[in-house]
């Protein structure tokens, strides 16, 4: 009876994710909490001792899950992955922001082997039929031209349910149990996360490819080819999202004809 409950939880440790990962170091040391403010926080915490380089930093709930620019994310017990890898490359740290990128590429790979089919807001919102399946948070660490570490957090609402979402986020946000009617194996989409992530970031910091996830971000973008508003030094501008560069920029073009290379920013678009 103790079996079954712990099994239907679905719980996102070590031990239960193990089986269904192929990666060398990507997530084969996690840290599980039943509940903690923000992993990215403690991961940030534990990135300055002496953890391995893709320890895995994973709750079953977050009660201060963060958004960007300080806003919250909620993180309800038991029905997402709210995740963060701990990662110590030799990269640039003006690279760094890319592991956002390389995150939703993943993302996006992993919902393809379930047979769904997301987009990707740039740089790091994740979509569901107009609505905010997920989201990453890339924080670093750096001196000079060197990276200390960079912790990737990422939140996906897997199993979460309309009632478990407060106020506006109600109206924004989704889960993959509301879009498909049904209940997704948590350890089993997380590994698959982890699995193609490990494959593109290898890609990345080994043979400076960053194809594949360029590929994917591009083919799966909501925002290329469509009218956007973002702020630019402070002033609400509408554009055109154009493409997304060789290192990761999203080029856009002003209504003037000319063209600019955004760094990071808050895209909204009309109809989400
Ligand atoms: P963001 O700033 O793009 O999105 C935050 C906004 O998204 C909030 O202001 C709210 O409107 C909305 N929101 C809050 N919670 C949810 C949710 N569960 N689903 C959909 N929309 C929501 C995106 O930031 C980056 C989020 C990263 C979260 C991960 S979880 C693991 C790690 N630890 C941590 O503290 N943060 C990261």
């Amino acid at each position: 009876m103790k079996d079954k409950l712990i099994s239907s939880l679905d719980l996102l440790t070590k031990q239960e994710v193990d089986k269904f990962l192929n990666t060398s170091y990507i997530g084969r040391n996690i840290l599980h909490f039943d509940s903690i403010d923000s992993t990215n926080t403690k991961a940030k915490e534990l990135a300055g001792l002496d953890v391995s380089h893709g320890t895995l930093v994973i709750s079953e709930e977050q009660t201060s899950g963060r958004g960007r620019l300080g806003r919250q994310w909620s993180s309800p017990k038991f029905k997402g992955i709210w995740m963060s890898i701990i990662l110590k490359p030799n990269l640039d740290p003006t690279k760094a922001s890319n592991i956002t990128l390389i995150g939703a590429a993943a993302v996006i790979n992993a919902l393809k082997d379930f047979g769904i089919k997301a987009q990707i807001k740039w740089p790091n919102d994740i979509i569901l039929n107009k609505k905010k399946l997920g989201g990453i948070l890339t924080e670093m660490s750096s001196k000079l031209n060197l990276t200390n570490y960079i912790v990737m957090g990422m939140g996906i609402n897997v199993n979460v349910l309309l009632e478990d979402f407060s106020g506006e986020i109600k109206n924004i946000a989704t889960s993959l149990r509301i879009e498909t009617g049904e209940v997704v194996s948590r350890q089993k989409f997380m590994a698959s996360i982890l699995n193609h992530f490990e494959v593109l970031y290898e890609e990345y910091i080994k043979e400076d490819n960053f194809k594949g996830t360029l590929e994917t971000c591009r083919k799966n973008s909501i925002l290329l080819g469509k009218e956007i508003q973002l702020y630019i030094k402070g002033v609400l501008v509408t554009a055109k999202a154009v493409d997304i560069d060789g290192e990761g920029l999203l080029i856009i073009e002003h209504m003037d004809g000319k063209v600019e290379k955004i760094m990071s920013g808050e895209v909204s678009m009309h109809g989400l």
